[in-house]
């Protein structure tokens, strides 16, 4: 009996040390997610996003500008803008209050090609718009929020 005793303790021993290094040797602050179970991780949010701009809507919003992610990650973040419309854009990111943060110029007929803008923002919440007169008003305003 001792023979077979001796070595048992030893394979328990061994199982308990491989469960508890792992525990132990955790970093803190690990999320508590698991991709399949009713916790699931969130899914990290995007440094980029396309925006669609155009004119050819129908009344009483025959504009429109729509971000393709929102939210997006704080940092710098990288807009794509299209213009879906016969008419030349613009494309512009406000602050919170109204201050503007970046500016382009988005040429009429762009369907297929990007006007790239990089803005390092902040987390908080951001006005995009097309800064021509009436345009917001008419549909090209977006409100993203940034994380
Ligand atoms: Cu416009």
């Amino acid at each position: 009996m001792r023979r077979r005793f001796a070595p048992a303790l030893g394979v328990l021993a061994v199982a308990l040390g491989a469960v508890a290094a792992p525990a132990s040797s955790a970093p803190t602050g690990v999320t508590r997610c698991h991709p399949r179970r009713h916790h699931p991780c969130p899914k990290p949010l995007p440094h980029r996003l396309e925006v669609d701009e155009n004119d050819q809507g129908e009344l009483p919003k025959p504009y429109s500008l729509v971000p393709s992610h929102n939210p997006v990650a704080a940092g710098k973040v990288q807009f794509n803008v299209y213009n879906f419309g016969e008419d030349p854009h613009t494309f512009a990111v406000l602050d919170g209050k109204g201050r503007r943060l970046a500016f382009v110029k988005v040429p009429a007929n762009q369907p297929d090609t990007a006007i790239e803008l990089q803005v390092k923002l902040p987390r908080g919440r951001f006005t995009l718009e097309c800064t021509l007169s009436g345009h917001a008003h008419l549909g090209m305003q977006a409100t993203l929020t940034v994380r």
